[in-house]
Order: C-alpha cells, then sequence, then structure tokens
C-alpha cells in the first residue's frame, strides 16, 4: 500500500517551485569562483538548463530574472524562448547592490538623486515584468551601516517607505512587490530590513499587493522559521519563500541539506496555514551551486522540497489534535515525529513513473548526456552576478 493518498498525490502535483536564474551560473565565495564546464552565457541558456529540472521532475515550471543580470534587449522573445522549452518567466528580481552609486544605501540613501537612480530601476523592473508576464517584483535591498552613529537609522526608514510607495503606485492589478529581510551582510551593524516584523511594517503600510519574502537563510541560528511563516500567512502575508539551506550564514546551500527537519516544519506550518499550492505563496529557491554542477543541484533541491512536502502532507491531524488537546506531550510529538521519519520516497518514485516521469530524476539527468553536451557546446559561461 501506498503511504500517499490519492488525494495528497493529486496536492503533490500542484506543486510548483521557482528556479532563480542565477543558480545555473558560476558562482563562489569572495575568495574564489569555480568555473563549471557548460556555464551558460547568456540569459538563454539559463532558461535552457532550468527546462531541464522541469522536464526531469514536473516540479518547476517558471524561472526568476535578476535584472541586469538577465538583461536582454527584447524581453518578449526571452518570454517566448522560456515557453517553447515548457516553462515560463517567474519573479522578477532588481539589484541596487552592485552600483557605486548605492555605497551607502539606495532607496535609502541621503541623497535624493541616488534615491531616484534606484527608484527608476525599480520602475524599469516592473516594465521588465509586463514584458516577461511576472506577477511579483522581488526587492531585496543590500543596505545598512557597519558602525554605530555612522547613519541615521530612523531617517533611512522613512525615505525607505517613501521609495517603496513610488514604486508601490506603479505596479499592475495583478502584480506584487515582496520585501526581503535578511538580518546582516552585507551591512554588519545595522541592516534597514533585517527581520520580518521590518518588512511587515513596510509592507503593511503600503497596501494588499505587498508581502513579505522569508528566505530562509536569513535568520540569526536558533531561530523558529516555523514560528515567522506561520504569523505571516496568520497576517496574510507571507508572499514568497526563498528556500535555501545554511550552517552557518547566508550558505545559499542546497535547500533542505542542512536540516531537512526544519524544512519539514516550515511545510507543516504552510499546510497548515492554507500557504499550499495557493498563488498567495510562492515558492521558490535562492541558491548557489559553488562546486556541485548546477542542473542536478537544482534537481536535487526540488526533490528534496517534494520530499519534505510528501511528509507535511502525512501528518495525521486529527491524532495530532487530539493528543493536544487532552495535553499530551509526548503523543502530540510522536505523532508530528512519525510524519517526519516517514520515509515517502518509494512512494514518490512510483508515482513519478505512473505519471511518465523517471522513477529517479537525477539518474535519468545524469544518463541523458545533456551535460556533456553543454559542456562540449559552450564555453566562456558567466558569473550569476557579482562581476557579471
Ligand atoms: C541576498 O542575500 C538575497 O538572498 C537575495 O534574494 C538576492 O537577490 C539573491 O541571493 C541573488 O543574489
Ligand atoms: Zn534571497
Ligand atoms: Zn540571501
Amino acid at each position: 500500500m501506498s503511504t500517499l493518498s490519492t488525494d495528497q498525490l493529486a496536492q503533490l502535483e500542484q506543486q510548483a517551485i521557482e528556479l532563480p536564474s542565477w543558480a545555473f551560473g558560476n558562482s563562489g565565495t569572495r575568495f574564489k569562483v569555480f568555473g563549471t564546464p557548460g556555464t551558460p552565457r547568456d540569459p538563454f541558456e539559463k532558461i535552457a538548463d532550468a527546462a531541464q529540472v522541469h522536464k526531469y521532475t514536473a516540479l518547476a515550471p517558471t524561472v526568476a530574472l535578476h535584472i541586469p543580470w538577465d538583461k536582454v534587449d527584447d524581453y518578449g522573445v526571452l518570454r517566448k524562448h522560456a515557453e517553447d522549452l515548457g516553462v515560463g518567466l517567474g519573479t522578477i528580481n532588481s539589484n541596487t547592490f552592485q552600483d557605486d552609486a548605492y555605497k551607502f544605501g539606495a532607496l535609502t540613501h541621503e541623497d535624493a538623486g541616488v534615491r531616484r537612480k534606484a527608484i527608476d530601476h525599480h520602475l524599469e523592473c516592473i516594465d521588465i515584468m509586463h514584458a516577461t508576464g511576472s506577477r511579483d517584483l522581488k526587492i531585496w535591498l543590500a543596505e545598512g551601516s557597519n558602525y554605530p552613529g555612522q547613519a541615521d537609522m530612523r531617517g533611512r526608514q522613512d525615505r525607505l517607505q517613501e521609495s517603496l510607495q513610488e514604486i508601490y503606485a506603479r505596479l499592475g492589478d495583478e502584480q506584487r512587490l515582496v520585501l526581503e529581510y535578511k538580518f546582516f551582510e552585507p551591512a554588519f551593524y545595522h541592516t534597514d530590513v533585517p527581520d520580518w516584523g521590518t518588512s511587515y511594517a513596510q509592507v503593511a503600510a503600503l497596501g494588499d499587493k505587498a508581502k513579505v519574502c522569508l528566505d530562509t537563510g536569513h535568520h540569526a541560528p536558533g531561530t523558529n522559521i516555523e514560528f515567522i511563516v506561520m504569523q505571516l500567512l496568520r497576517l496574510g502575508k507571507l508572499g514568497s519563500f526563498d528556500f535555501n539551506s545554511r550552517f552557518y550564514a547566508d550558505d545559499d546551500l542546497i535547500v533542505g541539506a542542512a536540516d531537512p527537519f526544519q524544512l519539514f516544519r516550515i511545510i507543516v506550518e504552510v499546510v497548515r496555514g492554507g500557504g499550499f499550492n495557493s498563488p498567495e505563496v510562492a515558492f521558490m529557491l535562492d541558491q548557489c551551486h559553488n562546486i556541485e554542477d548546477k542542473i542536478p543541484g537544482q534537481i536535487r533541491s526540488v526533490l528534496n522540497v517534494q520530499e519534505m512536502t510528501a511528509r507535511a502532507l502525512v501528518l495525521d491531524h486529527d491524532a495530532l489534535r487530539e493528543a493536544q488537546l487532552s495535553g499530551d506531550v509526548l503523543a502530540a510529538n510522536a505523532v508530528f515525529m512519525d510524519a517526519f521519519y516517514t520515509d515517502v520516497r518509494p512512494a514518490l518514485a512510483e508515482w513519478r513513473e505512473s505519471r511518465g516521469l523517471p522513477a529517479d530524476p537525477m539518474a535519468a539527468y545524469a544518463a541523458s548526456g545533456y551535460q556533456q553536451q553543454i559542456a562540449a557546446d559552450r564555453v566562456g559561461g558567466t558569473q550569476a552576478g557579482w562581476g557579471a
């Protein structure tokens, strides 16, 4: 008998995870960027690689773009290219962290001219969203200060709201803005959007089309991330996830690699809060594959999310509720852990085959010859971001 019911499989069939275009480019640390044979040379090749992930998993129907890393002359052509390969273009990520002008801030900068430049960049991103058919504009700000006294934190918060209001006003009816928070880096003393509370305060003041983006790597060690997920869902403000995993800081490693149990706990709250398979909550990856092959790195990632989702779906909510109501601490925990320890992999493999997908997408991709083909065809692939 399968571990997963027909209803649970039907829910899993709807699961969609958005891939980041930058996961397919070379990336690294401040010490070294290792080149990988076959790295895409342009956004078209990044999308072709992302389409491979979808081909073997049916889990990744859209690709997020980063502007200007993925700048092209005609976004309609890029969109058509994606659609021809069976995927769509997703979230547009803005970038205000590479220009010298932004050394002391962008949307928060004291100088109105710098703020103008940063706001205009976001307005350009919204124009691009119309051409790509994207719903979401994702804003992550690398703004803050390194030393106490360096910056007027209060003034920066006010300017951030003013700048965001101008960007928000430009959104179309079906478009949204998601504001990502991060507690440190590149600034080390204060960050202008360090936590979910600040992101929430900023987006709540904008309106219904503004939501919070939760990057799992952007919290201090020990943070109860699933509590934040629960709270944002409760407030109707969880717009998207940037999934990845971390051992130390913002490691951007494969989701579910460092702490599968944390991923399980997060997805349990997503399901509990009505955020699973809801158009309101985008499941995205934000990862870099510095030393491993990128396409199988992304395949592994979406499979990890699928496997933890399946485990979250088998949680026996009735038994859990009964144990909670009777104050049976250990029984409640046992019900929770039973779901986590359920090995859903054989059932998922069987189910994939029944849908015409490979039982083992990793093996199928490895056997396809695509990796060898791109390594032979492409030379001089690009770095994902910094310096690209
Ligand atoms: C940065 O730490 C954030 O996670 C952003 O989402 C960023 O835009 C992304 O990592 C690409 O650099
Ligand atoms: Zn992120
Ligand atoms: Zn990050």
